[in-house]
């Protein structure tokens, strides 16, 4: 299968080593290395399960590409790779839908963040991006997943969840069950921050781990990547999404709990950078709403672990019986760790 997707961008299987990478739970995602030189590619296959339009996708790159490199030429833009008939995405019978980007020399990814400064360079990056587009019109971006980061949305879900689930893993997490829904203000709040005209809907990328920010060998950020998920959106979610993966010491996958910690000067360092990305177009309400912004996302990434547990782990998949339970109760802890903490953060500006 690799070997005739490959050959649609004219490259030579035989010359080329072909490699799992990184640690996405919705696409797959290959390092395509030549051997005869030092030249990299990554190589995608779009999920289209959940992507359901992925030349919707491919659309959203090349407006925005083509809008960078009119508006903010020295902005390093990753694009597409094209096949040999001149394609942007390409759709193999039975296989699915494939890109081609290439691996940028002299630039990395970091996987698990080590410092408060890579958490400031990834921040700052995801503010300027949207700070970029400041000018593109936001309502030519097609919508790649509906409803992707409606927290009510998510709420109503899980609910559902709970009345089509599985009704002995329902029995099981009665205690979480109850939680999440005793915290269902955080629903309130963020349909409170929607009317809110002080919030402004931006061009936002949703999907802001750290991965998804290239470094150069300085360890400064370069630019972002990943744009599957780049709608219109709010700050919260890139804010929020950022916080959610790099406050705490340990990921989502750990199970002892214990480890979960908010580590405040990553939360500052998070807001500083993205404030410096922005140069000062957050409103003042906005800028009020860093902490909400962690909490909206923290409290929603429980909400779809734990209703993909209640549904056969349908959407995420499991590698083990439980996995999905188990990764919601490492985001209610990550939440109850937040809000032990909300004054102090909510000061730290
Ligand atoms: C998915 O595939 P990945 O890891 O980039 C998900 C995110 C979740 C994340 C949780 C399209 O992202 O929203 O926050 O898993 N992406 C989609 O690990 O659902
Ligand atoms: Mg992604």
């Amino acid at each position: 299968m690799l070997q005739q997707v490959l050959q649609t961008y004219g490259l030579d299987f035989s010359t080329l080593e072909v490699k799992s990478f990184g640690s996405g739970l919705i696409n797959n995602t290959w390092k395509v290395s030549r051997h005869d030189n030092d030249t990299s590619y990554i190589l995608q296959r779009i999920n289209h399960h959940v992507f359901k339009s992925p030349e919707d996708i491919a659309h959203n790159i090349r407006i925005i590409g083509s809008y960078l490199a009119a508006h903010h030429p020295d902005y390093f833009f990753v694009r597409t790779l094209h096949t040999t008939s001149g394609a942007d995405i390409y759709f193999m019978e039975g296989e699915g839908y494939f890109r081609l980007v290439p691996f940028v020399k002299r630039s990395h990814t970091v996987d698990v963040v080590q410092t408060p400064q890579q958490a400031f360079e990834a921040a700052k990056q995801f503010g300027r991006f949207t700070h970029l587009l400041e000018g593109f019109p936001v309502d030519e971006l097609k919508v790649t997943i509906p409803d992707f980061h409606n927290l009510s949305l998510r709420y109503h879900q899980f609910l559902q969840s709970l009345q089509t689930g599985n009704a002995t893993r329902i029995a099981n997490a009665e205690k979480e069950i109850s939680w999440l829904k005793e915290h269902d203000y955080i629903v309130k709040s963020f349909d409170a921050m929607k009317q809110n005209p002080g919030f402004r809907l931006r061009v936002t990328h949703h999907d802001t781990k750290i991965s998804n920010v290239l470094f150069d060998e300085q360890d400064k950020g370069v630019c972002v990547i990943d744009l599957d998920t780049v709608m219109p959106g709010y700050f919260i979610s890139d804010v929020g999404d950022m916080m959610r993966t790099c406050l705490s010491p340990v990921s989502e996958e750990e199970n002892d709990f214990s480890k979960i910690k908010i580590r405040e000067e990553y939360y500052k360092a998070i807001v500083q950078g993205y404030i410096e990305g922005m140069e000062n177009e957050l409103s003042a309400s906005e800028k009020n709403a860093f902490f909400d912004a962690a909490c909206y996302l923290v409290y929603m990434q429980a909400l779809r672990f734990i209703a993909d547990h209640l549904n056969n782990d349908e959407y995420y998949g499991a590698r083990y019986e439980g996995h999905n339970f188990i990764r919601g109760c490492n985001q209610i802890n990550l939440l109850k760790k937040l809000l032990e903490k909300e004054d102090r953060l909510r000061r730290m500006m």
